[in-house]
């Protein structure tokens, strides 16, 4: 740990699934792990007003180069840590969020071509070198990933990073397998594939230290 509270990061390619797991660890997490410890669920980009506005650009607004788009998740990603994040694990709570640098390494380095170590000292730099404790990535095929998309009945407003192709999907879902096998300690790589429920046991386990660690750092120094 590398600072008072807790940090977990829910990665994957869009339709991975990290919504809906997000949504059922909080359940457990409340009912069973830590009942009355603050939890706090973010997405990025988002979680400010300046991080929302991003998220529109970027989203559904005119396609841009690589280095505007990264530079746009950056400068949107550091006032979520300096308006929230960290003054959030300063009072000792866990924070959940979807999203972090190593989406932007995996998009707009994997996927634009960026490099990939010069996009990760840059989150760095934004966040005040708060990386994620653990980093639940969900692992999915980009077919599969794209056929569950379609069910969601999204194709009229599907914003433009998933109308870039299976292709940039692949390269996206590889750079992801590339950070997991860089940081083995830092990630808990899940087979997003099988069902919800299967899914959901899989993300406990691997985060079944959760509640103890966030204790930890929660205790004074010299505990
Ligand atoms: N982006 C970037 O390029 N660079 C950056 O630095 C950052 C982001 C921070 C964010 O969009 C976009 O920004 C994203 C990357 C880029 N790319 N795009 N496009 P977003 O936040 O709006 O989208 P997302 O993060 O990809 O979320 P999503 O599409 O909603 O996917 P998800 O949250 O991973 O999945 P879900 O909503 O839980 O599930 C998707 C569907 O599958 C839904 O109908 C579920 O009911 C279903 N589902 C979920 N789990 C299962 C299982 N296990 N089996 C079957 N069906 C399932």
């Amino acid at each position: 740990m590398v600072g008072p509270g807790c940090l977990v990061a829910f990665e994957g390619i869009d339709g991975a699934g990290k919504t809906t797991q997000i949504e059922g660890l909080v359940e457990w997490l409340r009912a069973d792990v830590m009942p009355g410890r603050e939890i706090v669920v973010l997405r990025e980009p988002g979680g400010t007003a300046m991080g929302e506005a991003v998220r529109e650009l970027l989203l559904r607004g005119d396609p841009r180069g690589p280095r505007a788009e990264l530079l746009l998740y950056m400068a949107a990603r550091s006032e979520l840590y300096a308006q929230v994040v960290l003054p959030t694990l300063e009072r000792g709570a866990l924070v959940i969020i979807d999203r972090s640098s190593y989406s932007t390494a995996a998009y707009q380095g994997g996927g634009l071509g960026l490099d990939v170590e010069a996009i990760l000292a840059l989150g760095d730099e934004v966040t005040g070198g708060r990386r994620p404790d653990r980093v639940v990535l969900l692992r999915l095929d980009p077919e599969q990933a794209a056929r569950r998309l379609d069910g969601r009945g999204t194709g009229v407003d599907r914003d433009r990073i998933e109308a870039r192709g299976l292709d940039y999907f692949r390269r996206v879902a590889a750079t992801y397998d590339a950070c997991a096998a860089a940081e083995p300690d830092r990630f808990v790589v899940v087979d997003g594939s099988l069902d919800p429920e299967a899914v959901g046991a899989t993300v406990r386990a691997g985060l079944a230290d959760l509640g103890r660690r966030c204790d930890e750092s929660a205790a004074p120094a010299g505990e």
